[in-house]
């Protein structure tokens, strides 16, 4: 029986945490959500707060691959040709000034292949970890992501990454609701507003971790054996 301190309750529910049936998502960990010039930067959101998460999910990061674990990362784009950018989607995101397919100073704004589109240097995914790419906020949706983890015999998700009220939130739920037990790494995500960070937070939390469990990336690193 292992567990990971956190709240409503200790993590994994049932205490069978190990290596080969557990797994860290990084999601959208991208120059378009943290990097100057990108789609964030472009809305006018402060960077300081889609950056804060990159030094605790370095600190994950290295203790995990240490350790063996299966290592997943998410990129948000869409294809070239813009034929999986549903119409109200880039309407709305013209309304604040930042396009999406439009150009800008990272190339097309979320656009896979473009610069803005990439994953940061500093938790660029290494060989023999996998990258999902979708084309939506949940990491399930349009994605192989599901079978990917079946066919590894992964139980068990850590959530980290950008932003905890969209693409982190969406991909919880959607875990959650395919039977995987989350762990959601406060300190390793970010918000473009920390009012809506706070808030995402508090939501797992309810109704005895209504969408999993709550931890950080200290607790996290001391605990996991
Ligand atoms: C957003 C994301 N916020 N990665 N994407 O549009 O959360």
């Amino acid at each position: 029986m292992t567990t990971i301190k956190a709240d409503p309750y200790p993590w994994p529910y049932n205490g069978d945490l190990r290596p080969d049936n557990t797994a860290v998502i990084i999601i959208d960990m991208q120059i378009d959500f943290c990097g100057i010039g990108g789609y964030v930067d472009q809305m006018g959101y402060d960077l300081s707060l889609t950056r804060a998460p990159i030094k605790p999910i370095s600190k994950v990061l290295e203790v995990m691959r240490d350790k063996g674990y299966h290592i997943l990362h998410t990129r948000e784009g869409h294809r070239p040709d813009l034929s999986d950018l549903p119409d109200n989607k880039r309407w709305r995101s013209r309304q604040i000034g930042a396009g999406i397919g439009d150009p800008g100073p990272c190339g097309k704004i979320l656009v896979r292949g473009e610069s803005g589109w990439e994953i940061i240097d500093e938790l660029a995914p290494i060989p023999g970890e996998t990258i999902i790419d979708k084309p939506g906020k949940g990491s399930f949706c349009a994605t192989d992501l599901e079978l990917v983890l079946r066919v590894r015999g992964v139980e068990n998700i850590v959530l980290c990454g950008i932003t905890t009220d969209v693409c982190v939130h969406t991909t919880m739920r959607e875990a959650n609701d395919r039977g995987f037990e989350c762990l959601l790494l406060e300190d390793c995500c970010g918000a473009t507003d920390p009012g809506n960070h706070e808030a995402a937070i508090s939501m797992v939390k309810m109704q005895g971790g209504v969408f999993g469990s709550v931890s950080d990336s200290k607790t996290f690193v001391s605990q996991l054996p």
